[in-house]
């Protein structure tokens, strides 16, 4: 979608009242949900609460970062959530209509038009066209599908020993991170959102995930420790930690001294651990467009308090905010190998 930036006008509006507009749209969705009509399980009333707080979160960051060409993106993914678990596209319409309606309650034109133009434009372009269909998505290969099977059934040794056999073959551990594991974790993430599986599953793949990066990686020859030092960590609020810990463990592997934090950490603790281990490179992971602005208030807080020390960001969000986040003094990477490409550069110049 073709939009110009907000002014700073709508865009200080919005971040301003978001309280007001959030509590305005909690209060509509209480009102239909206490509808006699409405007959919802407990489940399906705490997923819509969830989903209009995590799309104003969305909304926010995509009006703050200009992202409004993901906004259809965001809604096909949030219709998709809601139909997989009976509560149809109706229900993606009001929330985006509670959004339009409580900010023109809130915040007074021409800021109100500013802010709900794109909003009426992507509704209208969910509507028309339907999203792409998640039946027409990758099929994954033999071998990933059999790996996932592993994980999904708990196998934790067996899924190991699977992901060793490409080790044998002669594949490089990112290889068989790119090209085994991510996709079946991509998988995964299509059965949650077809509620085929549950949020636990989705912990249990990944966790059995992580047990299987570990062997990987520990399996590999002992390579002579470099001078080099990494802090690599989630921005606060993503809890997506799979992609930087496959970057520290490559990092690991190559002789870094590493300090893997995960996700979980908050701002504060972030920006002290960084000014205490000073390492040569800090690394972050954001995966959801709504952790874009903990992201920025993150590198901002670290290019003042240390300026020397290189940034590298990675993980979806990342890349589609690129042009927003570089220009801050973070290089961005586009999966573990350019990330360590990236890091090299930057501690062999300041060697
Ligand atoms: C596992 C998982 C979870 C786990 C995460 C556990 C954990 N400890 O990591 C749990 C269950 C907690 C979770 C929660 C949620 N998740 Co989730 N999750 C996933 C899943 C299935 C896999 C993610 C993953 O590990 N991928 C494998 C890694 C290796 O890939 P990656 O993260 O992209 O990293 C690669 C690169 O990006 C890069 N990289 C990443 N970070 C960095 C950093 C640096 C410095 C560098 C250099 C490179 C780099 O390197 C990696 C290798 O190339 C994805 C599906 C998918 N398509 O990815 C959904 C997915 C990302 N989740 C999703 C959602 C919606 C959520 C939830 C909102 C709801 C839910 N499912 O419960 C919450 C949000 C929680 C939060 N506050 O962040 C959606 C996002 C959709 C969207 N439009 O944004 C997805 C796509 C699933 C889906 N299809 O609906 N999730």
């Amino acid at each position: 979608m073709d939009f110009e930036p907000l002014t700073p006008q709508a865009l200080a509006a919005f971040d301003k009242l978001y309280p007001r507009i959030l509590a305005l749209v909690q209060e509509r969705l209480g009102l239909e949900l206490g509808k006699e009509t409405c007959k919802l399980d407990r489940r399906q009333q705490d997923l819509l609460e969830d989903c209009h707080k995590r799309f104003g979160e969305t909304l926010r960051a995509v009006y703050s970062f200009g992202l409004f060409e993901y906004l259809v993106e965001e809604m096909s993914w949030l219709i998709s959530v809601l139909e997989s678990r009976g509560l149809g596209k109706a229900w993606g319409e009001r929330i985006l209509g509670s959004w339009t309606i409580a900010t023109h309650g809130m915040v007074k034109p021409p800021e109100a038009d500013e802010l709900s133009r794109p909003l009426i434009r992507a509704r209208d372009l969910v509507l028309r066209l339907p999203g792409p269909s998640l039946d027409e998505d990758e099929k994954p290969s033999e071998d990933v599908q059999r790996y996932l099977d592993l994980a999904l059934r708990n196998k934790r040794r067996e899924a190991a020993e699977f992901g060793l056999t490409f080790l044998e073959l002669g594949f490089p551990p990112a290889r068989v991170a790119d090209s085994l594991l991510m996709p079946a974790l991509r998988q995964v993430g299509v059965f949650w959102e077809r509620n085929k599986i549950s949020a636990a599953a989705e912990h249990l793949a990944t966790e059995i995930t992580r047990y299987v990066i570990y062997r990987i990686f520990d399996s590999l020859p002992r390579k002579k420790a470099v001078s080099f030092s990494a802090v690599l960590a989630c921005v606060p609020g993503d809890e997506h930690d799979i992609g930087i810990d496959l970057m520290s463990n490559l990092l690991a592997s190559e002789g870094w001294s590493v300090a893997f934090i995960g996700r979980g950490a908050p701002h504060q603790d972030l920006l002290e651990t960084v000014m205490s281990v000073r390492p040569d490179v800090v690394f972050l992971s954001v995966s959801q467009i709504s952790h874009l602005p903990a992201a920025r208030s993150l590198i901002l807080g670290l290019r003042e308090r240390t300026p020397d020390i290189p940034i590298i960001l990675g993980g979806a969000a990342a890349l589609k905010a690129r042009t927003i986040l570089a220009p801050l003094g973070a290089g961005i990477a586009a999966g573990i190998e350019d990330g360590r490409r990236i890091a090299l550069n930057r501690v062999k110049a300041y060697a």
